[in-house]
């Protein structure tokens, strides 16, 4: 892949679904992006996107509380997947959300892959390493991403990704991005591209 292939030329919100029955049905891929409340997944679709406010951001956590789907170039959704182990989010939301998103990765046949992003300046995370360890079973595509480099120094970058894969014992180091400096972007469209081309429903990305 050459850098700046991936020009999305279409990028649309579709809708919310708080349930199964609200999940889009036009046959089309899906990759869905994972991971505590606060990380950075809003800001890494919009940063993705080449969108500024498609997804709303907020620095208060537990913004996001249904799926929210984006169709890109009419070949694939995006799904943006409530922040999960923020605290404050409690009692009948709390179980609401976790039974979509359980919903989601057990019964979305459309699913083609996984991002998890987890912060790069934190390392230990014991909700992290429960959530890997339960998509991990789920036996679909995992894609782990560390986010807000742009937080760390140059040096730092590398021994972190290392620390973070020997943290969850993970295959390969994590892809670092910085949604806000727009780096390792082009890195992690490769990765959504051969994840597309490894599921039925695909179709050319570009
Ligand atoms: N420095 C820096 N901050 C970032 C980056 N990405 C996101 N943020 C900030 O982190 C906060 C949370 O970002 P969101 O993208 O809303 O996080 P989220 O994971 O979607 O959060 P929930 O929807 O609550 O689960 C916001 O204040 C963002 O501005 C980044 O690359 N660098
Ligand atoms: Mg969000």
């Amino acid at each position: 892949m050459k850098p700046n292939e991936y020009h999305v030329k279409q990028a649309e919100f579709v809708g919310t679904a708080a349930n199964r029955e609200g999940f889009p049905k036009d046959g089309l891929p899906h990759i869905a992006v994972f991971g505590r409340s606060n990380v950075g997944k809003s800001s890494l679709l919009n940063a993705l996107m080449q969108r500024k406010n498609l997804v709303k951001t907020s620095s208060t956590p537990g913004k996001t509380q249904l799926l929210q789907f984006f169709r890109v170039n009419h070949a694939f959704h995006f799904v943006d997947v409530p922040g999960f182990g923020y605290a404050k989010v409690g009692g009948e939301t709390r179980r609401s959300m976790e039974a979509v998103i359980r919903d989601y990765v057990k019964h979305e046949k459309a699913c083609a892959g996984l991002l998890y992003l987890v912060d790069s300046r934190l390392v230990d995370s014991p909700v992290d390493r429960d959530a890997i360890a339960w998509l991990e079973a789920a036996e679909l595509p995992l894609l782990v991403i560390a986010t807000k480099t742009d937080k760390l120094t140059r040096q730092d970058i590398p021994k972190a990704m290392a620390a973070i894969r020997k943290e969850h014992g993970l295959q390969a180091e994590p892809l670092p991005v910085s949604s806000a400096k727009k780096t390792g972007l082009q890195a992690v469209w490769e990765q959504i591209d051969l994840l597309l081309h490894g599921h039925p429903g695909s179709q050319e990305l570009t």
